[in-house]
């Protein structure tokens, strides 16, 4: 048996044989490639503090990744990987950001079963549609604090970055104090 012959018989079984062997040039790219909230701060005395309780407020926001290859034809298959900045399994405090699969296909974040970067997860992989070379996530947003941190992408040497953040903004008729609270 020829090795062209052996190759295919074992691309039958295996059924995705690109998966995973990138060509050199691979690029990754997330839109929106960045998200800025406003928070509002009621009594400037008092700086708000991040709660991730049930008390907390969030926004769930769908970021697509796309890969392409050198000429920037989509690339199906592709493994990505990604990580957030104040995420359970990237950061000790209180995770503001955190990474959600839409494993069940409904279109919203299911927080019981559907978190992929909890304190106990693993780096989250996900690969790309055959057909149209894109994935999607869910990051949810904690409102309640501000911050700036990013959602990351990583796909063979390339990187994509998206900037979530967390601004403050004081009701009318307050004082703004001197000093920064972030
Ligand atoms: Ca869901």
């Amino acid at each position: 048996m020829s090795v062209a012959i052996k190759y295919l018989v074992s691309c039958v079984y295996l059924s995705a044989c690109n998966s995973g062997q990138l060509p050199v040039g691979a690029s990754v790219k997330l839109s929106p490639s960045e998200h800025k909230v406003a928070t509002v701060v009621n009594n400037p005395n008092e700086p708000p503090v991040c709660l991730t309780d049930e008390n907390g407020s969030y926004q769930d926001l769908p970021i697509l990744i796309s890969v392409t290859d050198t000429s920037g034809t989509p690339m199906g298959n592709a493994e990505v990987l990604l990580y957030s900045d104040y995420s359970g399994n990237t950061f000790t405090g209180p995770d503001v950001i955190q990474i959600f699969a839409d494993t069940n296909g409904n279109g919203v974040v299911d927080a019981d079963t559907e978190l992929v970067s909890g304190i106990d997860s693993d780096a989250y992989k996900t690969i790309t549609d055959q057909y149209n070379g894109t994935a999607m996530v869910f990051v949810r947003m904690n409102l309640t604090c501000p911050y700036s941190g990013s959602l990351k992408a990583f796909v063979g040497s390339s990187v994509a970055q998206a900037q979530l953040e967390v601004f403050l903004t004081y009701a009318v008729g307050t004082v703004e104090p001197a000093g920064k609270l972030q």
